[in-house]
């Protein structure tokens, strides 16, 4: 059976609760994405067979994952995907190529192509449909040290997210 998959950093639970602070700021924008949900997708692959799943973990055996801090510094709104995210404008050289690398690999491989260029973001909503004009956030400093590959499972209209693979940096 295929799997939706993604590759993603996990948001901390102390960083969790500085992001739950930016939707209280800012109300009621859409669906809140719950404090679990929170990450910040590298690359997403689309749906993964068994096969494909397996041969992708084992390219991946040997992932470096950059030890880095990441400033979230502007709230973005994506109209067609519909969501509000916490998002940075200054992206480090290490993650860029860690995203793209993902990326293409994933493409190379008959998984999802993306089009549009990394831009590192968290989702705070989903399901916005207008929105009129977003302040200047409090900026959020996230620690990277972790990559996770992560199922996505739609149980009862409730989006839930599982680790299947964990990679942390070595320093
Ligand atoms: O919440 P974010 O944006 O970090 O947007 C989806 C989510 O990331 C993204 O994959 C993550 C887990 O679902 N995603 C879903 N469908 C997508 C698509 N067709 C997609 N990204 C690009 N193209």
């Amino acid at each position: 059976m295929a799997q939706r998959l993604f590759f993603a950093i996990p948001v901390s639970v102390p960083k969790q609760m500085a992001l739950i602070k930016h939707q209280a700021h800012l109300g009621n924008l859409g669906h809140v994405v719950p404090a679990t949900n929170f990450h910040l997708t590298l690359a997403f692959l689309g749906n993964v067979t068994q096969s494909q799943q397996q041969a992708l973990i084992e390219r991946w055996r040997d992932l470096t994952v950059p030890n880095l801090h990441l400033t979230l510094n502007r709230y973005l709104h994506f109209p067609k995907a519909g969501v509000v995210c916490l998002a940075s404008d200054q992206v480090p050289i290490a993650l860029m190529r860690l995203a793209q690398s993902l990326r293409r690999d994933a493409a190379r491989h008959g998984l999802h192509s993306h089009k549009a260029a990394f831009r590192p973001h968290v989702t705070l909503y989903r399901g916005v449909d207008s929105v009129v004009e977003l302040p200047q956030p409090e900026p959020v400093t996230l620690e990277i040290n972790e990559v996770q590959l992560m199922a996505s499972q739609r149980e009862m209209g409730k989006l839930t997210y599982s680790p299947l693979v964990r990679w942390r940096s070595e320093t």
